[in-house]
């Protein structure tokens, strides 16, 4: 029997593949899909009526993610908690949510020598994950993220690990951000004064929604906090999103940011990464699309307070994100993977031309979200 194939960087897969007991003949690994925190990997084998049946092989990113078995607990209590609803709602719970294939020792992860911890999924077939949409599949994912968050609503919250501490507290960025830019280990800011000066004048934003959930306004849920189109996958036979992914940032926040984030990477029709600022422009009709989707798959359990947020929660993620990328470059770059030395500031550009954007439109995106609210 040949060898598998495996990338020429990555001969450390090799045990990884040792510890799994493949229902077919093993073929190879390839690096997979555009994430920028976990390293990707689709597992390829061969069944006996030569189909073919594939996986996905995740190494969990330790520098980002500090306590991988806690990330795996709320991974398996969240999935377990799906497919329970999804069976009874008469749904597919092999493709609806992600699942777990366990290691030859019984485990749901695999600790290689280096002590990195992988897991391995099923594919989930016949989906499709994008990087830009119509408005017909951005509201395909809006639906599901919505119902994603409605299905999870009775979910036992104090359960959940917070995998990241203060992941989406915007005042907590802008602190980090404030202490890159004093640090200013490379000599970077120079570069990047008119980007930090947006930041500097945007101070008051990064605490809309920490003070409206202080004051008891907006209510903790259990949220994805990473709500890329690419965090989900769509069906090629109805279009509808049918799988939620990339789990590992599951925890209790706030609905408002789910939506935000949403926005943030898919009203637009631009790369995140785009270098022409000319091209990069918010787009009031893929927020509509967004707004209708996510409130029908939220099956009207916002408040009235979380409706009325809805567009701080796009402004505000994305304005945090642009903070988090801009701060990586003043670092160092060493929390998004780059595939270039300048991608983190023109991520940062981008983001911070779609906020003035948004501040520009923002009456426009409460009429679109009182629209659909009624
Ligand atoms: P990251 O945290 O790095 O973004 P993800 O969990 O989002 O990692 O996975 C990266 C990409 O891999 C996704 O955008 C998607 O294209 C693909 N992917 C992940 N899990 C599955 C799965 N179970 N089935 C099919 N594709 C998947
Ligand atoms: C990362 O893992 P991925 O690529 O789906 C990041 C998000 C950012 C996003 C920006 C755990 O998402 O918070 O919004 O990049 N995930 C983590 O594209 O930090
Ligand atoms: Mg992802």
């Amino acid at each position: 029997m040949c060898k598998p194939y495996l990338p020429p960087d990555a001969p450390f897969l090799a045990p990884v593949l040792d510890a799994y007991p493949f229902p077919a003949t093993l073929l190879g690994a390839v690096r997979y899909g555009q994430g920028h925190i976990n390293d990707t990997y689709c597992v390829l084998c061969q069944g006996q009526e030569g189909d073919c049946v594939r996986f996905i092989l995740q190494g969990i990113n330790s520098a980002v993610f500090p306590d991988p078995e806690a990330l795996m607990e709320n991974f398996e209590g969240v999935t377990s908690f799906l497919r329970k609803k999804i069976r009874t709602m008469g749904g597919d719970p092999q493709r609806e949510t992600l699942s777990i294939v366990p290691t030859r020792a019984g485990e749901s992860f695999y600790r290689d020598s280096a002590g990195k911890f992988w897991r391995l999924m099923p594919f989930v077939e016949g989906t499709d994950c994008f990087q830009s949409a119509t408005p017909a599949l951005f509201e395909a994912s809006a639906r599901a993220f919505g119902r994603f968050q409605y299905l999870l609503s009775d979910y036992p919250a104090e359960t959940l690990h917070e995998t990241i501490p203060d992941f989406h507290n915007t005042e907590a960025r802008f602190a980090k951000f404030e202490a890159a830019l004093q640090a200013d280990p490379l000599g970077r800011a120079a570069q990047t004064r008119a980007e930090i000066q947006f930041v500097l004048d945007r101070k008051a934003d990064c605490s809309v929604a920490l003070e409206a959930q202080r004051a008891g306004k907006l209510p903790l849920r259990v949220t994805h906090n990473d709500t890329k189109l690419n965090n989900i996958l769509i069906d090629r036979k109805t279009g509808e999103g049918i799988c939620v992914i990339d789990l590992d940032t599951t925890m209790p926040g706030l609905s408002i940011n789910d939506f935000g984030d949403s926005i943030r990477f898919g009203a637009n029709h631009c790369a995140e990464d785009e270098g022409d600022l000319s091209k990069v422009s918010f787009d009031l009709e893929l927020f509509e699309a967004y707004t209708r989707g996510f409130l029908e798959g939220a099956g009207g359990s916002l408040t009235p307070a979380e409706l009325e947020y809805l567009p701080w929660g796009a402004r505000l993620m994305t304005l945090e994100c642009g903070i988090r990328f801009l701060t990586d470059y003043l670092e160092g770059d060493h929390y998004f993977r780059i595939h270039d030395p300048v991608q983190n500031l023109r991520r940062c550009r981008t983001q911070f031309k779609l906020v003035r954007d948004m501040e520009e439109r923002f009456d426009a995106m409460g009429a679109v979200v009182a629209a659909y609210a009624k």
